[in-house]
């Protein structure tokens, strides 16, 4: 967009600071081209309270310094991204999440494990934050105290790279967190503004009395209840209050001033440097706060992102952002951003939405809410795509739109209970066994921890040691998966699901972790019983080889890539979840069974649905053919069947 104040202003900032651009036309061409779009967002986040001109020189600085950093390697890779901007929809994506400490130890650790990945067909990693941060204190390490090192316990900035290079020449991707909304309160900035430095406390929200920290808490919902209860804390130090609405060592960075954006813009293009092809902006939803609102979602938080992802593009434009928006349907699609083609805030979104919506349809056993959340929530931009995952790191949140319950025959309150009872083992004929996160007494609400394995009845199973309910929690656990990996965007799992790793009940025993239940499905990567998944017989073999089986057969299935090609089919049958997903010549009708009982599906649907009964279907994934001389097709409990024409 041409707007003359934006151009004027950019030509005096680079006649300023003596900018030519000489060989970087490209990086030129996308500054003068995105200028304008930071220009405006600055304009109105700050133009009411500050000469903008200064930061967005400032900002103009890290853009080119950012810029000469970004090595040749990586810009060949942006280069050619550029050139086929669909390609992080693609089938060949498979990703997996994980602590380093839990899963590998360090660095060097983990590339001896590339391996590992490979074998099973991972070719995304998603390492959680390994820059530093205190000792204890760090919230799993979204506390951070340094953008710009990590953990020596973990290798060095250099190793980092050299891990990117390695992976990248593997085709494959690494994902970084970006803590966006808060740092450590170890962190420098946080010190100095404990020190006194009111240049410092504007990073934060501080006050010296409670009358602000009132009128916010008045509708300020609370992130922790049990562990961090209220949104401020009094730091005697510097005798004030500082936001802190997650944990109470987690200040809230103040983005009402320029300076923090282009602070924390320089720390996110750092992160970009090092070869992180997918930035996860943390809880990012919370970037803005406004007294009188819960301060999530606002307006302001999305011009933010827009700027950043503005930014990000004309340095880095091959690195992707992923939304952690872990908040209502409607409200995550909007971090797509609102252009049409492309995205302008985020090109990935957790789908929190499936997640919940699987785990109610593992409890009810039916579709319903999962249908009616999908038919009322509006579609995303065409050149974005979803995460699509089970479980992660974090508790699961039920987070589904009330009136979208309502309209599934349930009353919200009661089946939020049911389903937060039936996964806490507080219903004793269910399977599952988790425990609850952040009870929130008050309100009657908590949220759910466990491992999938733990929640899908593998550990009830074993500890009855019966076969029967052992494999039925082995159906339900490749059921789950059979849906992140055919339902369109990138499958992300959590290492340790693919060989059964069951809850760990040891946090209980840690003082700084024994308040967080979420640390109750974060094992240590056992290892040794990885290993089963070589021998025959055991659940690790045969979660492990169906999950590699499902992931080949993703990665050879083009209609599986995310171009908006997924509709709900109808089966007269609520206990079967269908969709058809097709490319240019192929189709395959995803059916699954969330029924722990036989069900079937008539021949007529496959009619109406333009398959060529004559010319034979066939179920892909057991690669058999379908046999319809009963005029349907039976599916025992919780199978799936991937079928297409022959
Ligand atoms: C994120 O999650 C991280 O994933 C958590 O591990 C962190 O504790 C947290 O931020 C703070 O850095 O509250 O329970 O979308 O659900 O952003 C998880 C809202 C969290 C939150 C989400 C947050």
């Amino acid at each position: 967009m041409y707007i003359p104040y934006a151009k004027s202003i950019l030509d005096k900032i680079l006649r300023e600071i003596a900018y030519k651009p000489g060989r970087q036309l490209s990086f030129y061409a996308r500054l003068q081209s995105n200028f304008p779009i930071i220009y405006q967002a600055f304009k109105k986040l700050y133009g009411h309270q500050y000469d903008i001109e200064k930061p967005l020189k400032d900002l103009v600085v890290i853009l080119i310094e950012a810029n000469k950093n970004r090595s040749q390697t990586l810009k060949a890779l942006d280069d050619e991204r550029e050139k086929s901007p669909a390609w992080f929809k693609s089938e060949q994506l498979a990703g997996m999440m994980f602590y380093l400490r839990q899963f590998a130890g360090n660095l060097e650790e983990l590339e001896k494990k590339l391996p590992y990945f490979e074998e099973l067909g991972i070719n995304l990693l998603h390492i959680m934050p390994i820059l530093k941060c205190p000792e204890s204190n760090n919230d799993g390490g979204y506390a951070i105290s340094d953008y710009r090192s990590i953990d020596p316990t973990y290798g060095n900035i250099g190793e980092v790279r050299s891990l990117a290079d390695r992976m990248h020449k593997k085709k494959m991707l690494l994902m970084f967190d970006m803590v966006i909304n808060h740092t450590s309160d170890e962190h420098e900035w946080a010190k100095k503004a404990k020190n006194g430095d009111p240049e410092f406390q504007k990073y934060y929200y501080t006050y010296s009395d409670r009358t602000i920290p009132d009128r916010f808490e008045a509708s300020l919902p609370e992130v922790f209840p049990e562990t961090s209860p209220g949104n401020f804390t009094y730091i005697e130090e510097m005798k004030k209050w500082v936001m802190t609405v997650f944990h109470h060592y987690q200040w809230d960075l103040n983005y009402t001033n320029p300076a923090v954006f282009n602070a924390m813009l320089e720390n996110l293009l750092f992160l970009a440097n090092l070869g992180v092809d997918i930035i996860r902006l943390d809880a990012l939803a919370f970037m803005w706060k406004r007294e009188g609102t819960d301060s999530q979602n606002l307006d302001e938080a999305h011009l933010l992102i827009q700027t950043y992802k503005a930014c990000a593009q004309i340095v880095s434009p091959g690195v992707l952002f992923l939304a952690e928006a872990i908040v209502s349907p409607h409200n995550i699609v909007k971090y797509f951003g609102t252009q049409a083609e492309v995205s302008n805030e985020c090109e990935i979104a957790y789908n929190a939405t499936l997640m919940t919506l699987i785990w109610d349809m593992v409890a009810t056993k039916n579709k319903r809410l999962l249908e009616v959340s999908l038919n009322h929530t509006p579609r995303k931009p065409s050149g974005t795509t979803w995460l699509n995952y089970i479980r992660c790191h974090d508790d699961i949140g039920l987070g589904y739109e009330d009136h979208h319950a309502q309209i599934a025959g349930y009353d919200p309150w009661s089946h939020r209970k049911f389903l937060t009872d039936y996964f806490t083992g507080r219903i004793d004929w269910s399977f599952a066994i988790g425990q609850p996160f952040m009870e929130d007494k008050k309100a009657g609400t908590a949220r759910i921890s466990g491992t999938l394995a733990s929640l899908a009845g593998l550990e009830k199973a074993l500890y009855s040691n019966d076969p029967k309910a052992i494999e039925l929690a082995v159906s339900r656990i490749l059921l789950v998966h059979s849906i992140i990996f055919s339902f369109g965007g990138i499958p992300l799992l959590y290492s340790g699901d693919e060989v059964g790793q069951l809850n760990d009940y040891s946090y209980q025993q840690i003082e700084a972790k024994k308040h967080d239940s979420r640390w109750l499905h974060r094992p240590k990567m056992d290892w040794a019983k990885a290993e089963l998944r070589n021998e025959t017989g055991t659940y690790q073999n045969v979660i492990f080889q169906s999950l590699k089986k499902m992931i080949a057969i993703r990665q050879d299935s083009p209609e599986f890539a995310d171009n908006d090609n997924n509709f709900l089919v109808n089966c007269h049958n609520d206990h079967l979840l269908a969709y058809m997903r097709h490319a240019q010549d192929v189709k395959t009708l995803v059916i699954c069974n969330l029924n722990d009982h036989h069900e079937s599906v008539y021949m007529d649907l496959f009619i109406q649905l333009g398959f060529d009964l004559r010319a034979g279907t066939k179920d892909k994934y057991n690669d058999r053919l379908i046999d319809f001389s009963n005029y349907q097709i039976d599916l025992k409990p919780y199978q799936f069947m991937w079928i297409t024409q022959c």
